[in-house]
């Protein structure tokens, strides 16, 4: 199983982009064009249908020995044998989550400034999120940052940071030449018309960047 340092692209199976029957063959394209972990953020779904669409998805991670993430619940990612989650600000404490998960699961957490980012490690998280960077309809109720505080970030927060809101193919190198190392790609991926060729564009940039 790849480990998080490892970890430069992360792909999200955002089902408010997916229908659950596509699932599967969407984190398939996605793995075939380069990503190195999934996480699984299903807004609006219950738990047993978020289980039955970890189930749907775990085999292909677990094939391709990447990370399968679970947005939000601490329990369904235990339920469903995930091999971490993801906390939002709002969501349970990092040490709740931490005490369901045990430490065989890693676990990462949402910032939106510099301070949450701080406090994020502090508290104990694996990796943090830091964005929405640029306007996004996937999150749209929060304020971008911009990419002015992207290198402080990296000065102040030693745990990986995936640079995540607004990201594309298109505004990559900008991203990048700011600072970011790792990235997270919702929309750009999901919308692609061929997501394992946009995947594995993306996936050379990031990687030919930190060479
Ligand atoms: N957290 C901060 S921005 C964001 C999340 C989940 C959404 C990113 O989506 P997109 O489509 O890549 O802008
Ligand atoms: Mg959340």
């Amino acid at each position: 199983m790849k480990s998080i340092a490892d970890c430069h692209l992360y792909g999200i199976l955002d089902m408010g982009y997916l229908a659950p029957a596509d699932v599967a063959d969407v984190a398939f394209q996605m793995i075939e064009g380069g990503v190195d972990l999934i996480q699984l953020r299903a807004k609006k779904y219950k738990d047993d249908d978020i289980v039955w669409l970890a189930e749907q998805v775990s085999p292909i991670t677990s094939e391709a020995e990447i990370p399968l993430v679970i947005n939000d619940f601490p329990e369904i990612a235990v339920e469903a044998g995930a091999d971490g989650v993801h906390l939002g600000q709002d969501d349970a404490p990092l040490k709740e989550a931490r005490d369901l998960v045990g430490t065989s699961e890693f676990i990462g957490k949402s910032t939106h400034s510099l301070e949450q980012a701080v406090a994020a490690e502090k508290e104990g998280a694996d990796y943090i999120g830091f964005g929405p960077l640029l306007a996004t309809p996937t999150k749209p109720e929060y304020a971008p940052i911009g990419l002015d505080e992207i290198a402080r970030v990296h000065e102040l927060v030693k745990i990986p940071i995936f640079c995540i809101g607004g990201i594309q193919l298109e505004n990559l190198a900008s991203v990048l030449e700011a600072g970011a190392r790792r990235v997270v790609i919702v929309s750009g991926i999901l919308k692609a018309k061929d997501i394992t060729s946009y995947t594995r564009e993306v996936k050379a940039m990031v990687t030919g960047f930190r060479k």
